[in-house]
């Protein structure tokens, strides 16, 4: 139901110059959260070098489409060097209160934990905490664009479950409020995985977008029943305006999934996997325009990024059709 992009992958490992020592010819770049800034758009990459190591970049484009790689790494001033986390990935960008905020994953020895960072300018960019929660072992946090009854809310996804010989991962996409950003609590299950169907082990996409009609929210979803390979989708949800732990609606169908040879080989095959939205039109209240063009970037194949496109009015649609809940 989402439109590819016709200069898909936009983001290869091509794209990304060299920045010794560590990003010489890089393996991959995928997952990349998407903010539009002072009439630009910036995506922060998930870049991996071939020692396996992770690193963020900065990419920008005036059309969201054509994006200039900054040849640097992104530092976060102020980080702690313990504990001694292994791994920041998967990053998503939201503005709240005219800041920028990412939020990402960082593994640790044995558990994987949400970190917080803070940018003004997209020069410098400061480490604000591993959020402290509910949960000790949780990822996918996406972090709501505003407070919704005097909270500021975030969308996680603990990592409960766990298959032989696999990382911990999950099937429950969940709720928590705070007053600081820093300190997290469980406010409710929001939706959990539909055993059988595409979406049976879940996570939170890009940060909810606001509409007249609710919060709309992209998400994937995995389907694990296949013998040779997980398949990672996206779908689409829509949580109530003033209350978003109810859930409006649920599309039965993936809205993307890997088809294209970028999405279905590289390092991790048949991988589509949806983490930055930019938004093209808000009225002046700040809810998305049913007309508005909505571009979703994605990570490939763990191997490089794809852009794809739909309107909001037809992500709510796609929300709300065909209905009936499987496997109910
Ligand atoms: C998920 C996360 C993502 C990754 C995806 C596919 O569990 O680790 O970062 O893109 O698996 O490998």
């Amino acid at each position: 139901m989402l439109q590819r992009h016709s200069a898909n992958p936009i983001l290869t490992r091509k794209s990304i110059p060299d920045v010794p020592p560590h990003l010489i010819d890089v393996s991959s770049v995928y997952n990349p959260g998407a903010i539009f800034w002072k009439g630009k758009h910036y995506l922060m990459l998930r870049t991996q070098a071939r020692s396996r190591e992770t690193f963020f970049m900065l990419a920008e484009s005036d059309d969201g489409v054509d994006f200039k790689v900054q040849p640097k790494e992104i530092k976060f001033s102020n980080i702690p060097e313990h504990p001694k986390a292994f791994h920041y990935y998967d990053p998503r960008m939201t503005i709240i209160d005219g800041r920028c905020y990412i939020m990402f994953a960082v593994d640790f020895e044995d558990f994987c934990s949400l970190g917080l960072a803070v940018t003004d300018d997209f020069e410098h960019f400061e480490f604000v905490c591993y959020t402290k929660g509910t949960y000790l072992d949780t990822r996918n946090g996406v972090l709501f664009p505003e407070k919704v009854n005097g909270k500021y809310l975030c969308l996680e996804r603990p990592n409960l479950a766990q298959e032989e010989g696999n990382p911990t991962s999950g099937d429950t996409i969940t709720l928590s409020s705070s007053d600081d950003l820093i300190n997290w609590e469980h406010q409710s299950n929001i939706i959990s995985g539909r055993w059988r169907f595409w979406d049976e082990r879940i996570g939170a996409g890009p940060p909810p977008i606001k509409t007249r009609e609710g919060w709309l929210v992209v998400y994937h979803g995995v389907a694990t029943h296949f013998s040779s390979s997980n398949i990672y989708q996206a779908g689409v949800l829509l949580l109530d305006l003033n209350d978003p732990s109810k859930v409006l609606a649920r599309s039965r169908h993936n809205i993307l999934e890997p088809r294209e040879d970028y999405e279905t080989i590289g390092q991790v095959a048949n991988v589509v996997f949806p983490s930055g939205a930019i938004v093209s039109d808000y009225d002046n209240e700040g809810f998305a325009l049913p007309d508005a063009e909505v571009k979703i970037y994605y990570g490939a194949a763990d191997t490089s990024i794809g852009l794809a496109t739909a309107t909001i009015s037809e992500l709510i649609l796609a929300s709300q059709e065909p209905s009936g809940n499987p496997g109910s």
